[in-house]
């Protein structure tokens, strides 16, 4: 018998739409919902490697406990009542010593997020925290400067750009299925495409025009922009004079940062900064200055960010067709969102978070995802006091925090480690108790509020049944919930339950998700007249160029720009991305992924080798004041003189996924756990190694 069932993707948190189609309880077939516009049927690489993870008997298959030292490898294989009971007695009693707040939950933002907040704030711990900083949080906080939105409430129309600006975001390699289409469709209709990283990747072969600019210099080409645009008058002086705070300061500042001054920081010469300012402003409102995720990641970043973002409002492309655009909730449309667990009445909590965001010390990060990669410092340092236990939920510290062998260390001080994965993943490896989850096919999951020009809402809707013996995120958190005396901030005995419960007063039904995977709330695109009707949620209701939530925290606008340091001898600067073939950390051991990607390369310059004596295919040794590792180098012409590049998520140390089992080498390991102390993202791209040959 053959079924087609709607559902959403989750080999990456993009969650693109799928269709799904089974016959006799076997998944055959996976690809885009093709009722949903920009997917048309498409899905990358890994999305239609999501069948063979289901397949994958290297999964965790059942509740496990480690019996030797953490990390060791030894396990036994338990019941669920046994896990959980053991969980929740070990939580309880530190819960009782040390309070609800040293308890920390990590995860990679999901579906079932509301749940684990409740989690936290049910036992009166502030401390969930979410790979939202460490992925971009910068640029989330660069947004509420500028716009006082977060960046999730922003994103760009691709395909009615004329002309498209990317620093490192390397659509083509890290996808989102529908940007990529719609980059795609706007290239056909003639858009232009500028590409800047230090790299010839994939994205950057596609464009019309690329940089290979000097690797941390971003900045020092955004402010020669800036400087053209506003000397020769290149902006869009009605929507400025509107909506910008600011503009007079930043006239002033950026005089003396000029394409000749930015040529020598860049090495991007001086014509092709004017030419690229001239080019842009004649195709403006229609030109989208990519904000990006990752790119140029300094302790600068905040400000690399928001420069890109004053570009845009200097194109007057906020909330233009063809620009940025903020993304429209179901209010928009009189409609409801669907219900959280979070909007519980829950007890008073009074002890800052453990990364301190919030506080003097740590005011602009969104205290709604906090700064994860503070953790080892917190923990190590008991600042602000003694945290005992962390559960980690579809997150690894280890290796998606920078400088493993710090975050082990810390670790190593918990009583208690939870991993709520599917995978034999590092930190499951040194946890005490592994919880597997059930993969996205075989588990409905809580409601999809997609917000947009058009909102709608999705549903994951279980595929097939579990192949082992897996749960729910949501029932895990419940089960745990029960045992510690916090039961009733769970108020369902099953996940269509929960859904069931989140769409009461939506006007909608779960039924209502069967046909096509989605419900709509209207019909037609919502664009705020750009004249004079954008909501801008900044205290000034402006764009503040001149920003009230930095100057107030005690922190400059429009800082001067500090110099890279010339990287020479046998030194480089350490950058990392994806590619099109794995996300992050979590598919290397994926069997369709793993034989097409199985191990990570060490991009070197060929002039800057052939000085070092290294050849194509070597092996050599890259050392920070992190660590050490060794990996094969790939010698090309592709890459800046300055940087070496690896591809992030390699080296494994969990036997039990014996495909990627030490495959490659971990990027983390190498990467010293450096911040952007204003914006809150790491400064992943600042490490300075040394290579040689090995
Ligand atoms: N060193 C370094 N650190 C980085 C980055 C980097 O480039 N270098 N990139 C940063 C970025 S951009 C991001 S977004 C973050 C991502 O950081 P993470 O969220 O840690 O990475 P992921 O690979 O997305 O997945 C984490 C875990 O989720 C598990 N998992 C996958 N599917 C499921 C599921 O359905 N249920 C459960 N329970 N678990 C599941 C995987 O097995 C894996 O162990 O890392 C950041 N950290
Ligand atoms: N296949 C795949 N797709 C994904 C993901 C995945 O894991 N796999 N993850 C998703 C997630 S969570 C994210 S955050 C996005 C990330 O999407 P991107 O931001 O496009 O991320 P990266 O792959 O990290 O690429 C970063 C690029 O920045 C370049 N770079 C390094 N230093 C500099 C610099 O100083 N200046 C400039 N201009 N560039 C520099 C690097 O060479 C690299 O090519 O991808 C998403 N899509
Ligand atoms: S981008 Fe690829 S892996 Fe990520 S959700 Fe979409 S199809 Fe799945
Ligand atoms: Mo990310």
């Amino acid at each position: 018998m053959e079924k087609e069932v709607y559902s959403i993707c989750f080999m990456c948190s993009i969650r693109c739409p799928i269709r799904v189609v089974v016959k006799d309880g076997h998944v055959k077939w996976v690809e885009g919902n093709p009722h949903v516009a920009g997917m048309e049927g498409s899905l990358c690489p890994r999305g239609s490697a999501g069948i063979s993870l289901l397949y994958d008997d290297q999964r965790v298959q059942s509740p496990m406990m480690r019996v030797g030292e953490r990390g060791e490898g030894h396990w036994k294989k338990v019941s669920w009542e046994k896990a959980l009971d053991y969980v929740g007695e070990k939580l309880k009693g530190i819960i009782d010593e040390y309070g609800g707040h040293s308890v920390v939950l990590g995860e990679r933002t999901q579906l079932a997020t509301h749940v684990s907040k409740t989690f936290l704030k049910a036992i009166k711990s502030p401390n969930h925290f979410t790979h939202d900083a460490i992925c971009k949080g910068s640029v989330n906080t660069a947004c509420r400067s500028l716009f006082g939105y977060v960046d999730s409430q922003m994103s760009v129309d691709m395909k009615n750009a004329k002309h498209i600006i990317m620093y490192g975001r390397n659509l083509f390699e890290s996808i989102e299925v529908k940007p990529v289409n719609n980059l795609m469709a706007g290239l056909e209709s003639g858009a232009e495409l500028t590409y800047i990283d230090p790299r010839v990747t994939v994205t950057a072969t596609k464009a019309h025009r690329y940089f290979q600019i000097r690797p941390g210099t971003d900045l020092a080409l955004n402010y020669a922009l800036i400087h053209v645009v506003l000397k020769e008058r290149l902006y869009d002086a009605a929507y400025v004079d509107r909506w910008v705070l600011g503009l007079p300061e930043l006239q002033e500042f950026i005089q003396p940062y000029t394409p000749e001054w930015a040529e020598k920081e860049t090495g991007i010469p001086a014509g092709a900064i004017v030419d690229l300012a001239r080019r842009v402003s004649k195709d403006k409102p229609q030109v989208i200055f990519h904000f990006g995720y990752r790119g140029a990641n300094h302790p600068n970043e905040i400000y690399t960010r928001r420069s890109i973002m004053i570009l845009n409002s200097l194109m007057g492309s906020v909330e233009a067709k063809g620009g940025f655009f903020f993304k429209k909730g179901p209010a928009e449309e009189g409609g409801k969102a669907a219900r959280k667990l979070t909007g519980q009445d829950f007890p008073k909590i009074d002890v800052p978070r453990f990364d301190k965001v919030g506080t003097p010390d740590f005011p602009l990060p969104d205290p709604n995802h906090g700064v994860g990669q503070m953790l080892p410092f917190a923990i190590l340092n008991q600042d602000p006091y003694p945290l005992k236990a962390m559960i980690a939920y579809r997150f690894d510290p280890l290796m998606s925090i920078p400088d493993t062998n710090l975050t082990r260390k810390a670790l190593d001080k918990l009583d208690l480690i939870v991993a709520i994965d599917i995978n034999y993943s590092d930190i499951a490896w040194y946890a005490d108790v592994i919880l597997p989850e059930s993969c996205y096919f075989e588990r409905t999951d809580c409601i999809m509020q997609a917000n947009g020009l058009k909102p709608q809402m999705f549903l994951r809707r279980q595929v097939v049944p579990p192949r082992y013996d897996t749960r729910d995120g949501a029932m895990i958190l419940k089960q745990i919930g029960e045992r510690i005396g916090i039961g009733e901030y769970f108020p369902y005995e099953s996940m269509d339950d929960l859904v069931r419960w989140q769409l009461e007063g939506t006007g909608f039904t779960m039924e209502d998700f069967e046909s096509k995977g989605f419900v709509a709330y209207g019909k037609k695109p919502i664009f705020w007249d750009r004249r004079d009707a954008i909501k801008f949620k900044t205290p000034s209701g402006k764009i503040e160029f001149k920003s009230s939530l930095m100057e107030n925290a005690g922190f400059q606008s429009f800082p001067p720009y500090e110099a890279m340091p010339k990287i020479e001898g046998d030194q480089f600067r350490l950058i990392v991305g994806r590619n099109a073939l794995h996300t992050h950390i979590s598919t290397q051991n994926n069997p369709y992924l793993n034989e097409l990607c199985p191990e990570n390369e060490l991009w070197i310059n060929d002039q800057r080798a052939k000085e070092l004596g290294i050849a194509d295919g070597d092996w050599v040794y890259v050392t920070s004041k992190a660590g050490e590792g060794k990996i094969k180098a790939k010698v090309t012409e592709l890459i800046h003189p300055e940087a070496v590049f690896m591809l992030h998520g390699f080296g494994h140390t969990a036997e039990k996924a014996a495909r990627s089992y030490q495959k490659g080498l971990s990027d983390a390991l190498i990467q010293e756990n450096i911040s952007d102390m204003i914006g809150g993202s790491p400064a992943l791209h600042e490490t300075v190694v040394t290579v040689k040959a090995a």
